[in-house]
């Protein structure tokens, strides 16, 4: 863990930080640098002692489970792939809104065999079809999941729509909503008890950010 007066937050670069550095800003945790211009990785605050750390999306729970960084802003989407193991989540900070759906082609000819279905959230798809008690094949894919029904690799995508645009572009339409996502203020168990007067206000301030 970090000194016990300093503290690290990890963000990711993107439209979650774009709509996390107002609320950061509102709490004087400002970077001295403009995230987007800079290189570096590691950006000090016009706080002193709190430092933010720019990671992959996708890296933030774990930099906070292992508390290379005390606190971190994920998506809900991330944090329900990762497992949630060892982490806090005391703040839904309403940002980075869209939602997770079951998407597929308008229209398409029956099925002799499983449905097949590509997505990045390999976890959250095994969950949600079991929780329906259905039996389908999986395909893992890291990106541009809407090419797969296209090409044949797969039925159905499990991916996120905010104004649908994507999917509509690529002639598939949502079929269900799996669930809301936004992104949600992380934090590492030990730090939240070693470092409580540091972190604690700063939950207390966006919890009221973020009503
Ligand atoms: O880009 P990189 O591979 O580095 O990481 P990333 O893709 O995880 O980062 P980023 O910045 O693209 O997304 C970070 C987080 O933003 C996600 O984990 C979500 O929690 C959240 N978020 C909110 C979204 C969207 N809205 C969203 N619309 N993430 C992705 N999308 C995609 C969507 O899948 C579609 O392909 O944006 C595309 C456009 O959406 P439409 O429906 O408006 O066309
Ligand atoms: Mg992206």
């Amino acid at each position: 863990m970090n000194r016990s007066h300093n503290l690290t937050i990890a963000v990711s670069k993107g439209r979650i930080l774009t709509e996390a550095l107002p609320l950061l800003t509102e709490l004087g945790i400002r970077p001295v640098e403009a995230p987007e211009q800079t290189r570096k990785l590691i950006l000090e605050t016009a706080k002193p002692g709190i430092k933010l750390v720019v990671v992959r999306a996708t890296d933030v729970p774990t930099y906070v489970e292992y508390g290379a960084a005390d606190l971190g802003i994920a998506g809900k989407d991330v944090l329900l792939e990762y497992g949630g193991k060892g982490l806090y989540e005391p703040v839904d900070l309403k940002i980075a809104r869209c939602k997770m759906v079951l998407a597929g082609p308008k229209k398409e000819a029956k099925l002799n065999r499983r449905l097949r279905v590509a997505t990045k959230y390999i976890k959250t798809t095994r969950d949600y079809f079991a929780s329906r008690g259905e039996q389908v094949e999986i395909i893992k894919l890291y990106g541009s999941m809407e090419l797969a029904p296209l090409l044949g690799l797969a039925d159905r995508i499990v991916d996120l729509i905010d104004t649908g645009n994507t999917l509509k572009a690529n002639g598939l339409v949502p079929l269900e909503l799996i669930t809301w996502i936004s992104s949600r203020l992380i934090v590492n168990t030990a730090a939240m008890k070693m470092k409580h007067e540091l972190i604690k206000p700063i939950i207390n301030q966006l919890e009221q950010l973020c009503k």
